[in-house]
């Protein structure tokens, strides 16, 4: 066997269209034997391939086949006698198998040529690859979808929102199957995404979380470079905005009117207001202040710290007959301001309290606390011995009714005038058998339950 006879040959089949094949005369691909191994050494076979016989893959051929049978041609390896087998006479390689380029893209196989007779070796055994040629069946996938995504509100066009990638397990090394280009296919004019990247940015200039807070954007992968005929996936990207303060506290009035009774002690609660901002947590925390008003000194200030409320209450009683009416300036401010957005300040506002003081029925009041008066002993029945005096406080004025409750006299000693307060005796008295007479005069106003009562001592 001379170096001119040791060429072993090989055709490709049909289905073999790689673009980097070298064409070999009109039979395809050849594997082809020269002194210092295969020339090249490759067989392709599509993936996929789902015809009514089994695959071509190539051929072996020998230059020392003469065509009477006396080579056989011996393939091991790989797949050998499973998925690649060959005709020994032949030398027709064929794939018994659909290929998965996905599962396994290429296959090492050891080619011989033997003398049938003796199965001497005529060739050195040599190695060759069948690779499995990519078809785009696989589309891209977000393995990672669904996404959830935070954005603030208001931010700049362009403002990256966050990536998402497909993987695509076609060969990315071959053709456009695994070539993928991103759009966006709901979410738009809200957002859009770099084609090639699959970056997701805003795409509208003040988008604003109290209008609306949550998004649901639908993000397409196309591989074929995103031609026509290309396969896709797509993935929903959940979109929030989150919270920046863009509002300022607003008092939904800007006078409140309130009042108070003259009745009512320090620390009584005299009213509420609120101030609202659609803000989310600090953002929408207002804090409240009394800025000024005559009743400066007359209320003061505090906050409900769960509803956020601002609490007017009495820091001294009013008195309906000084001062009927007071005003109170306050302020509602947020403490957390955004200097990015002090433009659509100031972030307070400022509201007018006016408080009116309500009378109240006071029960009559004894001109004196307490009366001393003398009379002597054994003057007669009927004897004056003086008068007490109580008046209505109120504006009204109503006329005062005098009596003396039966408890503090017990023997009826003393009666009193019930129009006037006189106090006159109703028998003579004994000094020696008691010196001091101890009694109390109640005072009523006409038409009211109230009275009042004052002691009036007498000796
Ligand atoms: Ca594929
Ligand atoms: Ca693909
Ligand atoms: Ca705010
Ligand atoms: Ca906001």
């Amino acid at each position: 066997m001379g170096d001119s006879m040791q060429c072993l040959c090989a055709y490709a089949g049909h289905t073999s269209m790689h673009r980097h094949r070298p064409r070999v005369g009109k039979e395809g691909q050849v594997l082809h034997r020269s002194k210092r191994g295969w020339v090249w050494n490759q067989f392709f076979v599509i993936e996929e391939y789902t015809g009514p016989d089994p695959v071509l893959v190539g051929r072996l051929h020998s230059d020392v086949d003469s065509g009477n049978g006396n080579i056989k041609y011996i393939l091991s390896g790989e797949g050998a006698g499973t998925i690649f087998v060959i005709d020994d006479k032949t030398g027709n390689i064929h794939a018994t198998k659909t290929l998965d380029r996905e599962e396994q893209a290429q296959y090492t196989l050891t080619a011989q040529a033997v003398d049938r007779d003796t199965n001497k070796p005529l060739e050195p055994p040599s190695e060759f690859i069948v690779k499995v040629q990519d078809i785009n069946d696989n589309p891209p996938e977000f393995l990672h979808g669904p996404y959830y995504a935070r954005v603030p509100e208001m931010s700049n066009v362009g403002t990256s929102v966050m990536q998402v990638t497909a993987t695509d397990a076609d060969d990315p090394t071959y053709g456009n199957s695994a070539r993928l280009v991103y759009s966006i296919l709901q979410g738009q004019p809200y957002f859009s995404v770099e084609p090639q990247t699959g970056i997701i940015r805003t795409a509208l200039p003040n988008m604003d979380r109290e209008a609306r807070q949550e998004y649901d954007v639908v993000i397409q992968a196309k591989d074929m470079g995103g031609h026509m005929g290309g396969l896709s996936g797509t993935t929903e990207v959940k979109i929030t905005l989150t919270d920046v303060n863009d509002n300022p506290p607003k008092f939904p009035q800007s006078v409140y009117s309130m009042s108070v009774s003259e009745d009512k002690v320090e620390g009584e609660e005299v009213g509420r207001l609120k101030a609202k901002d659609p803000d989310m947590g600090d953002n929408g925390l207002v804090n409240y202040r009394l800025t000024d008003g005559d009743g400066l000194g007359m209320f003061v200030l505090s906050t409900d710290s769960e509803t956020r409320e601002a609490i007017i209450k009495l820091k001294k009683r009013v008195d309906f007959e000084t001062k009927r009416s007071y005003t109170l300036k306050v302020e509602g401010y947020n403490v957390h301001v955004d200097p990015q957005y002090l433009a659509w300040g100031p972030y307070k506002d400022e509201a007018t309290i006016k408080i009116s003081v309500e009378d109240a029925d006071e029960p009559p009041v004894f001109v004196a606390p307490s009366y001393t008066f003398e009379v002597e002993e054994n003057a007669p029945a009927g004897t004056q011995v003086g008068r007490v005096h109580a008046k209505d406080t109120d504006i009204d004025n109503n006329p005062v009714r005098y009596m003396i409750p039966r408890y503090t006299d017990v023997e009826q000693f003393f009666s009193v005038n019930s129009e006037d307060g006189m106090i006159t005796t109703t028998r003579p008295l004994d000094r020696e058998t008691q010196a001091w007479h101890n009694i109390s005069v109640s005072a009523t106003e006409i038409g009211e339950a109230l009275n009042c009562k004052r002691s009036s001592t007498w000796g």
